[in-house]
Parts: structure tokens; C-alpha cells; sequence
């Protein structure tokens, strides 16, 4: 068709590891404390899992990313700074970077825009988008680790790829997604965007 392919990539899970860097944090602050690993992960918050090991781990569990630095420091997913940088030079595709901020914003909000700035640099910032609800984005293709993507526009108009993380793995695909694992080949992700541009 004419028109541009629109793409949204999320960023914690997709582009950035938030799941690594919590984890790192969490067992360096409190050394001493029970933990998740990796491949003990399930259900998409991870706060959600260390409250059932207890309120306090729970508790402690939240302010690991609401510090400062937090998301900043947040690790590249293997492949995504050139998969996205690929990306984005393609031919008819336009990428956009979709990501909701934490509730407590104060440096999450700021230390997202500073993270592309640093990975990717300062012409993405024309390309951030930051919501809450990832519904109302218009987009054909949106690139996202979290399995249940809800809001107030239902259906929404992008098809969800699930990017596979650790908390992931085992859910199944609702109707209409399709599962991406991981940036690496990019001939996988290509083939996506160009089966969703022959639609
Ligand atoms: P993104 O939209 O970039 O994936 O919830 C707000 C953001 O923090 C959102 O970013 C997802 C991320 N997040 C996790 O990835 N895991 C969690 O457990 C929590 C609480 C947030």
C-alpha cells in the first residue's frame, strides 16, 4: 500500500531491561531478602510476585524502580539499539517509541526521554510517545512484552506482536498476536513488518 507502516516499540521489556536491572538492584539492596529469578518469573509485574513472598519484600520491591537512576540505568535488550536504529531507516516504515511511565513519575518520566537520548539520540525524541494507555495509539504493529494490553479504545487499531521476556514465556497468544523472541536474527522481526505490509 501507499502509506507509511506505522510501528511502536515499547521500552521496558522490549527495548530496555527492566527485568534484569530490578533483579540486580533488588538482591544488591537486600542481599538477605527471598527473590524471584529469572526463570522463576511469571505474571507481568514483577511487584506483584515478590508481595506473595511477603508485604515487606513487596514493599521493598516497589521502591527498587521508583529510585533515581532506575530507569536510566536500565541495560539495551540484546539487539534492540540496532534492530530499532534498522528500523527506522527502512523504507515506508515509521517507528514510534510507546511506553507508559510508572505512577510515581518523578524520575521515570524524565530518565526515559534521557535513555533514547543515550542509546539512540536526540532526533528520537520526535518519535517518544508516552501514555498510560497504549489503546488510543493509533499504529499498525505494536512491539510489546506485556501479554494483556487494555484501554479505552477496544479493539485497538495496531495488531500486538508479544516480545518474549521472562514473564512471558508460557502465556498463550490471544487471537490476532504473534509472538517475537527477541531482536536476534532481525530477519524474524523483518519478516513480521513485511508479512503486516503485504496485509
Ligand atoms: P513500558 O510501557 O515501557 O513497558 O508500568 C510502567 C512501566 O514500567 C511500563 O513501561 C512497564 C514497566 N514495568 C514493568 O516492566 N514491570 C513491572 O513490574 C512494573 C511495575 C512496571
Amino acid at each position: 500500500s501507499s502509506r507509511n507502516l506505522r510501528v511502536l516499540l515499547d521500552m521496558d521489556g522490549v527495548l530496555a531491561d527492566f527485568e534484569g536491572q530490578f533483579l540486580k538492584r533488588f538482591r544488591e539492596k537486600y542481599p538477605h531478602d527471598p527473590f524471584v529469578p529469572l526463570d522463576e518469573r511469571s505474571g507481568f509485574y514483577v511487584t506483584k510476585q515478590y508481595y506473595a513472598l511477603g508485604q515487606d519484600i513487596g514493599t521493598k520491591a516497589f521502591g527498587i524502580y521508583e529510585e533515581k537512576g532506575f530507569f536510566l540505568d536500565l541495560q539495551p535488550i540484546d539487539g534492540a539499539i540496532e534492530a530499532a536504529r534498522e528500523m527506522a531507516e527502512m523504507e515506508g516504515v515509521d517507528v514510534y517509541i510507546c511506553t507508559s511511565p510508572i505512577k510515581k513519575y518523578t524520575h521515570c518520566v524524565v530518565e526515559k526521554y534521557q535513555w533514547l537520548d543515550k542509546h539512540l539520540g536526540k532526533e528520537w525524541m520526535e518519535r517518544m510517545i508516552l501514555t498510560r494507555d497504549k489503546t488510543v495509539i493509533n499504529g499498525d504493529l505494536l512491539i510489546d512484552d506485556k501479554p494483556n494490553i487494555t484501554g479505552g479504545m477496544n479493539p485497538p487499531k495496531w495488531q500486538h506482536v508479544l516480545f518474549t521476556s521472562y514473564h512471558n514465556r508460557d502465556v498463550v497468544l490471544q487471537d490476532g498476536q504473534i509472538r517475537l523472541d527477541g531482536w536476534l536474527p532481525h530477519s524474524r522481526w523483518r519478516d513480521i513488518l513485511e508479512q503486516k505490509r503485504q496485509e
